[in-house]
């Protein structure tokens, strides 16, 4: 398989990467829409290196795919795969400002210690009905539904709460075979049914006026500033390529304005 990625929509080339379906499902849905490439530097696009001890070495690489189309100003999927001991899957959709959207997050990461996985739309505004309360009364059974296969993923850090919805799919799983069926034949129909919901809200959102759409601007501001600060992938990410690489990966490709 080449690992060669001169373009943010060019196939991500990692190899037997567990989240791999969910990627294809994604761009499948956003495939209705004109997509286009972002401009990423080469070493954004595709990095690896070799981690883990002298004895027991992992090589680990990552891919990021990324587009925009009309209302969405980026969605980037960090894409992470480490001999099956890493395996990540970090997606944002960030929507134009000029709409009343939230984001689309999801966080499938599986490490030595389990899987953990966190699906969400995430409001700009939490306390705005206007911005909240159609999103959510058609997200919440989708979510009641599909969270009752899951067992619940505990406390979240208490400064992170406002950033999700009352929908947040949220759990931590052990490594094993009943976990992999659940990803298969539970998680990827819920991630399928958020996805949905997202794109009927893509197509049905109007534009917004100027004074409102500052408003969401500051409320996504408030948001990427948050993930960038408290993005809980710093310390693995900076053990793999070092804080140089990190911290530009972070600000100013999976984090950015
Ligand atoms: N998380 C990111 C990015 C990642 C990433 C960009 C590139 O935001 C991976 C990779 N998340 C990642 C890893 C861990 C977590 C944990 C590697 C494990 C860290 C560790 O245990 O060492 C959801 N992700 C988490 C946690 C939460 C989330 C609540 C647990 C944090 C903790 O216990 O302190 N991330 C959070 C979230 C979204 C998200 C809700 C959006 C849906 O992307």
């Amino acid at each position: 398989m080449s690992n060669i990625r001169n373009n943010s929509m060019d196939k991500i080339g990692l190899y037997d990467w567990r989240w791999f379906d969910f990627l294809e499902d994604l761009i499948k849905k956003i495939s209705i829409y004109e997509i286009k490439s972002l401009e990423l530097p080469n070493n954004f696009l595709y990095k690896n290196t070799v981690s883990g001890s002298p004895k027991n070495p992992v090589k680990v690489s990552t891919s990021t795919w990324a587009c925009k189309f009309n209302k969405i100003s980026q969605v980037r999927a960090a894409c992470i795969e480490g001999q099956g001991t890493f395996s990540v899957f970090n997606l944002l959709i960030h929507p134009s400002n000029h709409y009343d959207l939230p984001f689309f997050g999801a966080d499938f990461v599986t490490l030595p210690k389990g899987h953990l996985l966190a699906l969400d739309l995430q409001p700009s505004l939490k306390s705005d009905p206007l911005h909240t309360e159609d999103v959510w009364s058609r997200l919440l059974p989708i979510h009641k539904y599909w969270q009752s296969f899951f067992p619940s993923g505990g406390d979240i850090p208490k400064e992170a709460k406002s950033f999700f919805s009352p929908g947040f799919l949220w759990t931590r799983l052990p490594l094993g075979k009943e976990s992999d069926t659940l990803i298969s034949d539970y998680l990827r129909p819920a991630f399928n049914e958020y996805l949905s919901l997202y794109i009927d809200l893509i197509n049905e959102a109007k534009s917004i006026s100027n004074l409102r759409a500052r408003k969401i601007l500051d409320g996504q501001k408030e948001y990427i500033n948050y993930r960038s600060t408290k993005d809980p992938a710093r310390g693995m990410l900076t053990r793999f390529y070092g804080k140089d690489w990190t911290e530009e990966y972070i600000t100013k490709v999976l984090f950015n304005f």
